[in-house]
């Protein structure tokens, strides 16, 4: 098999396709370099002294595990001084992470969630890094967080990497979604799946059923139908998953199909859902739905939402389209 590395993909797709400037390019190939730092200290868990608690809490008032911080500083230091970006923002950060004044700034913008499914970390299950890029708007000065407040539709790149029994980083820059592998011995990025796409039907859910007593009646309504089976409304037998960790839940989800919810419930109607809209659900929704699947926030495309806060959530339903239509559809019925 003729091995195609990262660099060589994205330098072709920026001869053929013309789909992503040099700079971008740059931007792509710093955020997985960083991907593969994480990777090592994932992998060396106790041996690295990498797991456990931190003694801080994070802006949403989660105990920060050390991988999120190792994690949140290997992102910033690997892409403050190339020259790409005006700023970066993420889930472990309260606020905005302008380039310092030292270095050159770019017109970019990267937001990430540095480690995602930090319950998962001290266990050894699959965890991963998830990331968004958007453009900064013109004329921009000193950036602010206002400058941040775009819809996903105007993501120019997202992407994850998982840490499971292989490291693989998933890539789209809206021009579908590929996937590559890393080869641990040579340190590189392998091209080993081109033009992922989600199956629009599929018989698999991932929810958290613990939640099922808080969750409003639309959820309530699909999910016992799906647990219904043959004999229920639908007439067949659905298999349910969940890592709890939405990276590993959404790859299984692009490679085989499958319906993902973090819907919001009725505990804290001022919090809706649990997962984060510009770091989270965005970059997600980019990838499933340049995969051939959907994302909804049970009302509208999760990529349309205008947000007005560095750290909302938003409700999630995304995987296979003919799956998220019918949760959906029980939203708005
Ligand atoms: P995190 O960013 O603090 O890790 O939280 C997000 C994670 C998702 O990866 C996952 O889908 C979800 O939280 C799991 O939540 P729960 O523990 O309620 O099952
Ligand atoms: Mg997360």
């Amino acid at each position: 098999m003729k091995r195609i590395s990262l660099t060589q993909y994205l330098v072709e797709e920026q001869r053929q396709n013309n789909s992503i400037p040099a700079e971008l390019r740059l931007l792509i190939e710093v955020v997985a370099r960083a991907c593969k730092t994480i990777s090592h200290a994932v992998g060396k868990g106790a041996l690295g002294e990498v797991l456990g608690t931190a003694e801080t809490e994070n802006i949403q008032g989660e105990v920060q595990k050390k991988l999120d911080i190792i994690s949140n500083e290997i992102l910033l230091e690997a892409n403050e001084w190339g020259g790409h970006l005006a700023a970066m923002a993420s889930e472990e950060m309260e606020s905005i992470h302008p380039i310092p004044n030292r270095y050159p700034k770019g017109e970019y913008m990267l937001l990430f969630d540095p480690l995602d499914g930090s319950s998962n970390i001290d266990v050894n299950v699959s965890i991963g890094t998830i990331f968004s890029v958007l453009k900064a708007p013109e004329g921009m000065g000193q950036p602010t967080e206002a400058d941040f407040m775009q819809p996903g539709t105007q993501q120019v790149a997202a992407g994850y990497a998982v840490y499971g029994p292989q490291t693989m980083l998933v890539l789209t820059t809206g021009n579908g979604v590929n996937c590559f592998t890393l080869d641990r011995e040579m340190g590189s990025w392998v091209l080993t799946q081109r033009d992922m796409q989600i199956p629009a039907k599929t018989k698999e859910f991932a929810i958290n059923m613990s939640n099922a007593r808080h969750w409003h009646a639309p959820v309530k309504r699909y999910v016992d139908e799906l647990l219904a089976g043959e004999t229920g409304p639908r007439g067949t037998n659905f298999n349910m998953r969940w890592i709890a960790s939405m990276v590993a839940d959404v790859h299984r989800i692009l490679n085989r199909g499958g319906v993902f919810m973090y819907p919001a419930d009725l505990r804290d109607t001022s919090m809706p859902g649990k997962l984060r809209l510009m770091y989270e659900a965005n970059p997600m929704a980019f990838i499933v739905e340049q995969a051939g699947g959907a994302a909804t926030d049970g009302q509208q495309r999760i990529m349309e939402i205008q947000p007005h806060k560095l750290h909302q959530r938003v409700p999630v339903f995304l995987g296979s389209r003919d799956e998220v239509a019918v949760v959906t559809g029980y939203h708005q019925a």
